[in-house]
């Protein structure tokens, strides 16, 4: 018997598997000393196991969780990387701006990879990233079938946690496997899948890519419901907003229909872009109830 330290990439049925630097993966039960921690196992853990001569572990402790995403399930969440095709398929800033405020609230920091910039029109790359500038995310370009273009992608995502995120079709499983040969994603097989009407639901879990690097594929990440969030906290999620609401008229502006506001201003001056004010507007008024705006229903749970 021997002890180790490892984190819980998969969990199903009671099995763990645990990843365990230098050594590689354990399958583990949880039995034992776990019982009396009331605490249930999450992928992301990181745990105290100990390993019989066979291979087989148990696992003795979680240790000290850092934070737990609640859908997904996951433990010790260092960041979040949103995916979106710059189209095919179409973008929507308001499931990005949605993702921002869900990951902001929960103290989550955002990387967000515009992929397939080889269907980009002229112009529309540069148009995205000024419209994100201000968005408090760290963005990146990518065309996920030339590596090449993931670097700084990969490089963002050494040595930390990282849960995969956006809708079906943006080549999340694409980008996943040029990270990670061996994590074998499904790429663009999804679709097929649905047509003939077989179940798709899976467990997430974690992918060790590179030295204590992981990157967690979630499933159905893409109906997104707005969080409690009180209107007048909404625009604290628009940093962009924050240096001219210091000089709207009043300091309670909602930045909406009040005279001499400096958001407002802002927007129409250009320097704030006209896309992720509407969002705000969009989203205040589903808050508040003005208009009911039902996320689009998802055929399926993605990959
Ligand atoms: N043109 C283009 N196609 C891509 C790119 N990345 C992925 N794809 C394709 O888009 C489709 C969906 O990719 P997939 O990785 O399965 O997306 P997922 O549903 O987000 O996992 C597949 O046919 C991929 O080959 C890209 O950068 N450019
Ligand atoms: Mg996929
Ligand atoms: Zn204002």
């Amino acid at each position: 018997m021997r002890e180790s330290v490892g984190k819980i990439i998969k969990g199903v049925g009671g099995i763990y598997e645990v990843y365990v630097e230098g050594t590689g993966l354990l399958s583990c039960s949880a039995r034992g000393n776990l019982r009396y921690q009331k605490t249930k196992p999450l992928i992301g853990d990181n745990v105290a196991v100990s390993v019989a001569d066979g291979g087989k572990g148990n696992i003795l402790r979680i240790l000290r969780r850092e934070n737990a995403l609640v859908r997904p399930a996951v433990a010790n969440v260092d960041q979040a990387l949103l995916v979106c095709a710059v189209r095919d398929p179409e973008f929507h800033p308001n499931l990005l701006d949605r993702f921002l405020i869900l990951m902001e609230k929960q103290g989550v920091p955002v990387l967000v990879c515009f992929n397939k910039t080889d269907l980009a029109e002229d112009g529309e790359i540069e148009k995205l990233l000024r419209m994100y500038r201000g968005s408090g995310a760290e963005l990146f370009v990518t065309q996920a079938s030339d590596p090449g273009t993931l670097d700084a992608l990969k490089e963002a995502l050494r040595g930390k946690t990282t849960v995969l995120a956006g809708p079906s079709g943006v080549g999340k499983s694409t980008i996943m496997n040029a990270m990670h040969p061996d994590a074998n994603m499904e790429v663009g097989e999804l679709s097929e899948k649905i047509k003939r009407g077989k179940q798709t639901t899976r467990h997430s879990q974690l992918f060790h890519i590179a030295d204590e690097t992981y990157l967690c594929d979630t499933p159905g990440f893409s109906s997104l419901f707005l969080p409690e969030v009180k209107p007048e906290e909404l625009a604290g999620y628009f940093p962009e907003f924050t240096e001219a609401a210091m000089r709207c008229r009043y300091p309670d502006c909602r930045h909406l229909r009040e005279p001499e506001c400096a958001v407002k201003a802002a927007v129409a001056a250009g320097e704030i872009a006209k896309e992720r004010y509407a969002s705000y507007q969009l989203l205040y008024d589903e808050i508040t109830g003005a208009r009911i705006i039902y996320p689009r229903k998802q055929k399926h749970e993605e990959q």
